[in-house]
């Protein structure tokens, strides 16, 4: 028998009309989320980031293993840390690393090596994938990670969305630093840097086209 424990679905049905109502206003709401690179300096509340982040850990993961941390910076000194670092990796970048049609594809975003955005906005969330877990120092196996961590990241973005806040989902590359300043153990590394926080006064965003249901999508009824 299944030692599992197993415990009723909390579930509660809507009617197809509530169905459509909600699904709409929910695609409504999610479509004006937009990724931000001016960010204020004002402060967010503790409690916010720590619902957005329990938020995030109801992601599905594989075999259940929550293969993920989220470490949240308020801390001046460690952001500016976080900036210094990542905008030396970024220059290198965009002065020898990335290649002419790279930096041509990212014109329309008007992005460079500079981010001040680490040190403005009021929370650095870092999100660390687990290549494994270590309990009392035995290596446990987690499956399917990537995937696992790109769905927490997606619901982490939904919950700043909908908590009225932006965010920026931020790459630099290589992120053996943030493993650094924050003293992350062996098994985590970085896998997505996001400033959240409020939008600069009168801030601005690329004038972006998403693609059409048609484009992203195909029907086999
Ligand atoms: N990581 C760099 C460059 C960059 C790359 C892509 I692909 C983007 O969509 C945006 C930026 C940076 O953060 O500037």
């Amino acid at each position: 028998m299944n030692s599992q424990a197993f415990i009723p679905l909390v579930y509660q049905e809507v009617t197809e009309e509530a169905q459509l109502q909600k699904s709409r206003s929910f695609y409504e709401q999610m479509n004006n989320r937009r990724s931000v690179r001016h960010f204020d300096t004002k402060e967010v509340p503790k409690e916010v980031i720590q619902n957005i982040i329990l938020t995030a850990g109801t992601a599905p993961s594989g075999a259940h293993k929550q293969p993920w941390t989220f470490c949240a910076v308020s801390n001046t000194e460690l952001k500016l840390a976080i900036r210094e670092a990542a905008e030396k990796e970024e220059y290198l970048n965009y002065t020898k690393r990335m290649s002419e049609q790279w930096l041509k594809d990212l014109e329309p975003f008007d992005t460079d090596w500079q981010k001040p955005m680490l040190t403005d906005a009021p929370w650095l969330i870092v999100v660390f994938r687990k290549a494994f877990d270590l309990v009392d120092g035995e290596k446990k196996k987690n499956y399917y990670i990537n995937e696992s961590i790109g769905l927490a990241c997606g619901m982490l973005l939904s919950a700043i969305h909908h908590a009225g806040l932006v965010a920026l989902t931020h790459t630099p590359s290589p992120m053996q630093f943030l493993v650094d300043v924050l003293q992350r153990p062996q098994n985590e590394k970085a896998f997505l840097l996001i400033p959240v926080g409020y939008p600069a006064k009168n801030c601005e965003v690329p004038k972006l086209e998403r693609k059409t249901l048609d484009e992203i999508s195909v029907f086999y009824e």
